[in-house]
């Protein structure tokens, strides 16, 4: 037996082998595009079943963020904008893996465990705002998925929307305005003016300090994707005297030597960049523009070398920034309290959890990788800021916040910053372009140039990550959010003993949920270390 796609409108279609079984990973399903056309058909369909549960929107994305151009993706949106939820991933996994022939039975399986646990609208009730919304970064293989996507939603006969070629942040943007119509106008263009009208507003009561070193000018690559043209398009409605954007890497090969991945794993500057540049200010985005992170020429190393703000020098700004209104606030009304929190993971720079705690006075809390953990961490918090290093976070607010907000509109500065700081924010995911926009509003207000965001805040220590390809990632197994090994057996106390040799020392090894490699993390108190550790914890999976 072989699982297909079952529609003629999407050509020609790859039939899956039965005993071939997928698993919703970080980031969805990711593979060569060949076999997404049948992966995408399924999770459309597992979409329009949760859109009729709900009567809602739910979001279908196709795409593979920072890898290559050949491969692709596709994941869901919950009706909130968020990730999907955990137990749907295990019924959206089940409908995938199912063959052709019990695909009926898995659907009345999936039915009888829901109306267990949840109400149930697919089989009775209403569904008329049952929809699917769909949009596909740049890649080649996009649109041909989009009409998988189509036929899938099309089974349940469910409202199909293709919106086309969006970053990922842009259509949770929409899903949520979907939902919540108070928020913005469900589309593309609703997200460009809801955005940067926030942005113009904050901008006007952000006052830049005497002597202040700030350029409203940075130079952006685009990673060759979806953040090129969707970034020019928001920017229209931005005055160029307010930020003016140079881009770079609009149209060649996707993610190749360049965007955020790039930049961060190998710690150089993208393709078209160079160190004799004379413009400091830099920005990468991935390919489908949810990472951000700010780069300029690392002096006194050698050509190519990149210094990095990543997302853990971006977390430290917001939190930095938010904690001060926070106090400006708390000074006029103490009785109303906002907690802040900081949620990172294991990748995160060890000076940043120091700066965190011990200059911020906060607590940072580590959690798995993968946005999904963050993101709910973060929502413990009135204001939860969570990032991972890679570039990807955001900050998110909590009810009772937005009920303060509403109590005390307009009476206290801070609060008011606090609330447009929040629309700037796209709290549904993070957002390479809603970050942006809200880090050059905080350099501003400090009046910081590149060397202030260095030099006021905290130095990383040298790390390395590797890549290390394996034939089976799946027999490694960690604990203690990812940073230790139960299995294979034996491989952990080799780490620590490759630990000890080292001064300032940290490393794990963790498999990917998105490629079939294992991944080296390692830090130590000098470069040579740290390759130098990183290189032999990399022997010890080889
Ligand atoms: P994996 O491949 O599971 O490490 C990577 C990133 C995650 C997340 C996902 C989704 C690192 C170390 N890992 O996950 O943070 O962004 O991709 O794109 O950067
Ligand atoms: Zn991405």
């Amino acid at each position: 037996y072989t699982r297909a796609v079952n529609t003629t409108h999407t050509g020609e279609s790859f039939p899956i082998p039965d005993e071939e079984k997928f698993s919703y990973g970080t980031a969805g399903f990711r593979f060569r595009a060949e076999k997404l056309s049948f992966l995408v058909f399924r999770c459309a369909y597992v979409a329009s079943l949760r859109a009729r549960q709900l009567n809602s929107t739910i979001g279908v994305m196709i795409t593979a963020s920072h890898n290559p151009e050949e491969d692709n993706g596709v994941k869901l949106v919950d009706p909130s904008g968020d990730m999907l939820n955990v137990v749907w991933e295990i019924y959206a996994t089940d409908i995938v893996n199912a063959t052709d022939a019990n695909l009926a039975a898995a659907v009345r399986s999936l039915e009888r465990q829901m109306s267990q646990i949840e109400n149930s609208f697919i089989a009775t009730g209403n569904t008329h705002n049952a929809r699917v919304v769909c949009g596909m970064d740049i890649r080649t293989s996009g649109p041909h998925l989009m009409e998988a996507a189509r036929a899938g939603a099309a089974v349940f006969n469910v409202n199909f929307e293709n919106i086309g070629e969006v970053s990922t942040p842009i259509l949770h943007y929409i899903v949520k305005s979907y939902n919540f119509p108070q928020f913005a106008e469900p589309t593309v263009q609703g997200y460009y003016k809801a955005i940067s009208d926030a942005f113009k507003e904050l901008h006007e009561i952000t006052v830049e300090p005497e002597g202040s070193s700030y350029q409203p000018k940075l130079i952006v690559d685009c990673a060759n994707g979806v953040g090129a043209p969707r970034f020019r398009d928001l920017l229209q409605h931005i005055p160029k005297e307010l930020l003016e954007v140079e881009f770079r890497n609009e149209s060649g090969p996707l993610n190749h030597l360049c965007g955020a991945d790039f930049v961060k794993i190998a710690q150089k500057l993208p393709t078209s960049f160079k160190s004799e540049d004379q413009d400091p200010k830099c920005a990468t985005f991935d390919g489908d523009a949810d990472r951000l992170i700010y780069f300029r020429a690392k002096t006194g190393a050698e050509p190519g070398a990149a210094e990095l703000f990543d997302g853990d020098k971006i977390a430290c700004l917001y939190a930095m920034y938010i904690k001060e209104q926070l106090k400006a606030y708390h000074e006029t009304r103490p009785t109303y309290n906002i907690d802040m929190g900081i949620v990172q993971t294991a990748y995160a720079n060890g000076s940043s959890t120091r700066f965190i705690k011990d200059t911020l006075g906060l607590k940072s809390v580590i959690v798995k990788t993968g946005v999904k953990h963050l993101h709910e961490e973060a929502s413990e918090f009135d204001v939860g800021i969570y990032f991972e290093a890679n570039g990807h976070g955001t900050v998110v607010f909590s009810a009772h916040f937005d009920s303060i907000i509403r109590r005390h509109p307009h009476e206290n500065l801070a609060l008011r910053r606090l609330a447009l700081f929040s629309r700037v924010i796209n709290e549904t995911v993070g957002d390479a372009f809603a970050d942006l926009l809200a880090v050059e509003i905080i350099l501003r207000h400090y009046g910081w140039s590149m060397d202030d965001w260095a030099e006021k805040m905290y130095k990383d220590v040298p790390n390395v990550q590797i890549k290390v390809p394996v034939a089976d990632r799946s027999i490694f197994e960690t604990t203690n959010a990812e940073q230790t090994l139960v299995k294979p057996d034996g491989i952990q106390k080799m780490i620590d003993q490759d630990v000890a040799k080292f001064k300032n020392s940290r490393a794990f090894i963790r498999p990917s949920g998105t490629e079939n490699i294992v991944r080296v993390y390692a830090e130590a108190d000098t470069v040579e270390n740290t390759q130098a550790l990183g290189k032999s914890l990399e022997q010890v999976i080889r």
